[in-house]
């Protein structure tokens, strides 16, 4: 049945043309260069706007061996959810979302530099279980910095979701947690992070590229609190625009 559902999908991506109006008809942004990500929880686990974290984590490093992967348990490092090598996060919790490029520091922990102009139109918050944003992938960050490397040819990708950002360290029950690759055969790792060529405009789904599962939301919690559904990775598109 997954087959079938990506159809529609794509026709409601705005990847068409170079331009696009701003939500309230005000300034056209030029944007030749996009990447845009539809992410779906399952029909009976809609998207969380009260706490749960959804996080997609980009890697220009050119390095397909350091990450991005999931944080399971307990962490110092301020985004709480995604470890690894990556250099652009989007984070969505609560309705909002949010675009950093982040350095990773040799403390182990990091700075997020926000992106708030990196969006070609501004995302809505999710009714329903999806997702979905086109970032400009020549964006600037609030300091100026580009927020993908320029030049980047493939990105490493991996999303998770989180229920917390889990700081006490005296607390090792494992958090509910998803991240691409099936997370009932791998509970230590942090997921199968993929990378993908965006030289030219093209769609990934997660049939294609990483066969991501229904139903293996990790946790060790027994409180029976989490809705598991809302955080499970279902479907999703990833896609390029080149123009
Ligand atoms: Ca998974
Ligand atoms: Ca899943």
């Amino acid at each position: 049945m997954k087959l079938f559902k990506y159809a529609p999908l794509f026709f409601a991506v705005p990847l068409l043309g170079s331009c696009s109006k701003s939500p309230s008809g005000g300034a056209t942004v030029q944007a030749p260069n996009r990447l845009s990500v539809v992410f779906r929880t399952p029909a009976n686990g809609p998207i969380n706007n009260s706490g749960y974290i959804y996080s997609f984590a980009f890697d220009d490093d050119d390095n397909s061996s350091d990450g991005p992967v999931a944080i399971v348990g307990p962490t110092t490092v301020p985004n709480g959810v995604v470890a690894g090598s990556f250099t652009v996060l989007v984070e969505y919790q609560g309705g909002q979302y949010n675009v950093y490029r982040r350095t990773a520091l040799a403390n182990g922990t990091e700075t997020l530099d926000p992106a708030p102009g990196a969006f070609v139109t501004q995302p809505s918050p999710a009714s329903g279980n999806t997702l979905n944003f086109t970032l400009n992938l020549d964006a600037t960050t609030s300091s100026g910095a580009r927020l993908f490397r320029a030049g980047a040819q493939r990105l490493d990708i991996n999303f998770v979701t989180a229920n917390e950002r889990r700081r006490d360290p005296n607390d090792n029950l494992r958090k509910a947690v998803d991240t691409f690759g099936d997370g009932r055969l791998s509970l230590s790792s942090g997921g199968a992070y993929v990378t993908l060529d965006i030289r030219s405009t093209r769609t990934y789904n997660d049939t294609s590229i990483v066969g991501e599962p229904s139903g293996d939301v990790r946790t060790d919690d027994t409180s029976g609190t989490i809705n598991l559904p809302s955080l499970d990775i279902t479907d999703f598109a990833i896609s390029v625009l080149r123009s």
